[in-house]
């Protein structure tokens, strides 16, 4: 599973200036990322919005980035959505585009019992040939896999590993510990990318990645060359910017995206119910913009 071993920025939503999905942002966000030198991309997951967009939307962006990115980057589209008819009408546009494989977070909204998550990630799996990454967030989705879950799901060839977003490091571990042999873990929390990584996460997939790229892309390098304090170093510089991201009303994606304005891509803004970044914050934004490029 080398093409899955490495950083994956979790891809924005990208708008015009009506709010609109637009084919030209998207692409330039590809390029921008490709040019860094990032293994390959989360397309359509939390930083996408997708729970913000409609179907046809959502097929717009993973053809934009497919367009752009097929056979440079790795791709992984996720593909959950309200319901299972949606997520197979994703999953089957994703293959048709050439997407490297799928994931899905659990069922959102009703609490469903897990052989009825089970039968949601194996209905989206039987649609086509691609490989699967289950999505682990409880934080947004109220469900922590469970071992026996995740071992159930670890049965069918498919499934090739799990992004993990629940926070405690030792869940990265576990999963590891009880996946396949060549079962890929990705680090969710970007807070904790390096202790992921030590724990046993072959890779990581994450929400600020696309806001400094090159600071994953260093930690992760000192991780594998064994230079633990020069990569803690990093994640410390990782969390002050992080920490300044989230410290402000707008919401965190919006920041991001002014932050790249900042520096010369435009990306849009977020849709609501997510809040944009007002007047008053510009300002403040400029300040981590700084930090990030120093
Ligand atoms: C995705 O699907 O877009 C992600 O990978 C986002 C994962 C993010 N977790 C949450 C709860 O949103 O990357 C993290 C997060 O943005 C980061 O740790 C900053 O808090």
């Amino acid at each position: 599973h080398a093409k899955f071993k490495g950083i994956f920025p979790a891809f924005y939503a990208c708008y015009d200036e009506v709010g609109e999905v637009s084919e030209e942002k998207t692409k330039q966000l590809v390029n921008y990322l490709y040019g860094k030198k990032v293994k390959g991309l989360y397309v359509g997951g939390s930083s996408g919005e997708c729970i913000y967009q409609n179907l046809d939307e959502r097929k717009q962006t993973l053809r934009y980035v497919a367009e752009e990115a097929k056979g440079k980057l790795t791709l992984i589209a996720h593909v959950g959505a309200p319901s299972t008819r949606d997520s197979i009408a994703l999953a089957a546009y994703a293959e048709e585009q050439g997407y490297d494989a799928l994931s899905s977070i659990p069922p959102i909204y009703f609490r469903l019992p897990e052989r009825a998550i089970q039968k949601y990630w194996e209905d989206i799996m039987d649609a086509t040939k691609l490989p699967f990454i289950i999505y682990n967030i409880p934080q947004t989705t109220g469900y922590q896999l469970s071992l026996d879950l995740f071992k159930k799901m670890m049965a069918n060839e498919k499934v090739i590993g799990v992004k993990n977003s629940s926070m405690p490091v030792m869940d990265i571990e576990r999963f590891k510990a009880a996946g396949k042999e060549n079962t890929i873990v990705f680090n969710g929390p970007d807070e904790q990318f390096v202790a992921g990584r030590l724990m046993g996460a072959d890779s990581g997939i994450g929400g600020t990645y696309a806001a400094m790229p090159e600071l994953f892309l260093k930690a992760n390098e000192f991780v594998t060359a064994g230079k633990f304090e020069e990569a803690r170093a990093i994640q410390k510089e990782i969390n002050d910017i992080i920490i300044a991201l989230t410290s402000l009303e707008a919401n965190m994606y919006a920041v991001i995206k002014e932050s790249l304005k900042q520096r010369g891509l435009h990306i849009g803004s977020v849709r609501e119910p997510l809040q944009a970044v007002s007047e008053h914050e510009i300002d403040k934004i400029k300040e981590i913009t700084m930090k990030i490029e120093q």
